[in-house]
């Protein structure tokens, strides 16, 4: 702290002579400085712009911590690379921001940089995916999804889906989310879980990395492979739409009644708006708007109160048509929700 106090001294006395210089006056150089120093500073790692959940994460972030709510945001888009995000964090460390929030790539590979943030005093907010640490007291606290019982409500309306219409062999194949992430592990863990459980072929299963150009590359290439899948386990909406175009372009249709069944998660307006055509049957919500929760940790720790260190974020289950309105997984009950124009035009993102 100390050190903070010298280095914040110096840059004062040069903003100070730098003002002099150019015609300023010493209470207005006095005020800016105060002002800077009455706002927090939050740094926030990005994973990248992968998908329009992501997208919408960010914006999530950038509308919560704003100017005008006493937040100076640095915003750091790691493009899907973990060494990018280590190396922002060592920026933020460097810069003694107030806070540190990050959604990290993958699970694994954070104890070292996360310690230095712990040794410099600056508390760490992870949001969206896990970091998997040897000591939870890393992290203060994590906001997001409940990964795998998304997959485990995909797997429930898969499974009822199944038996409505009658279908007597389900040939599945996955294409995962980027691998490492919680998102891909748990949503894969619930999927190869159901197929054994209920004696559904899983064909196959590859990363897509949650890009729609990549799960394209994907799905073409498991057609060429297997000629009867005819259901698609995509790990996002992005990815759905990639499988989408890859079918389409093998001659092949999608949709009740069509030749393939596709599954996603995020049920973002562009993924909903599949839904309601069909073309995607049963699409996971998997909430964006995190911003809000970690601002709340911020709160709380700022009024020197004690946050919890888990909290989930709620979600729905969205279908096509009204065949199947509830489910059951993990001993509870859920309902679906069949989507309709109007939960289409109330989506934020
Ligand atoms: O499902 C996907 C994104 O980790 C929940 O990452 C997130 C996933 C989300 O790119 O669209």
């Amino acid at each position: 702290m100390m050190g903070k106090q010298r280095l914040a001294a110096g840059i004062f006395a040069i903003a100070a002579l730098v003002c002099a210089a150019a015609g300023c006056t010493w209470e207005n150089t006095c005020r800016e400085e105060k002002d800077k120093k009455e706002l927090l500073t939050i740094g926030f790692s990005q994973v990248g712009a992968e998908s329009d959940w992501r997208t919408a994460n960010s914006v999530s972030v950038k509308n919560t911590f704003t100017l005008e709510k006493g937040y100076n945001l640095i915003f750091e888009d790691s493009r899907q690379k973990q060494a990018n995000q280590i190396m922002a964090i060592r920026g933020f460390i460097q810069q003694d921001v107030d806070y540190i929030v990050f959604s990290p790539v993958v699970e694994n590979g954070w104890d070292t940089v996360l310690e230095e943030a712990k040794r410099a005093g600056i508390p760490v907010i992870v949001i969206d995916r896990m970091v998997d640490v040897e000591d939870d007291g890393l992290f203060t606290a994590w906001t997001g999804s409940d990964f795998y019982l998304q997959g485990q409500k995909a797997c429930a309306v898969l499974e009822k889906y199944v038996e409505v219409h009658g279908i007597s062999e389900v040939n599945i194949v996955n294409i995962q989310g980027t691998l490492g992430a919680t998102s891909q592990v748990a949503r894969t863990k619930a999927l190869k879980e159901a197929a054994e459980k209920n004696g559904w072929n899983l064909l196959a299963g590859e990363s897509g990395e949650y890009t729609r150009a990549k799960a394209y590359e994907v799905m073409k290439n498991m057609l060429a492979q297997y000629e009867d899948i005819n259901f698609v386990y995509c790990e996002n909406d992005n990815e759905a739409f990639g499988a989408i175009d890859a079918i389409r372009d093998a001659g092949k249709t999608v949709g009740p009644g069509g030749d393939i069944q596709i599954i996603s998660f995020d049920a973002t307006r562009g993924g909903l708006e599949s839904t309601l055509k069909g073309d995607i049957i049963i699409n996971v919500e998997c909430n964006p708007l995190q911003g809000p929760g970690a601002e709340q940790v911020i709160k709380q720790l700022e009024a020197g109160g004690q946050p919890e260190k888990h909290r989930y974020v709620p979600e729905q289950v969205f279908v096509y048509g009204r065949d199947i309105l509830s489910i059951e997984t993990g001993g509870k009950e859920y309902m679906t929700t069949p989507v309709t124009e109007e939960i289409i035009e109330g989506r934020e993102y």
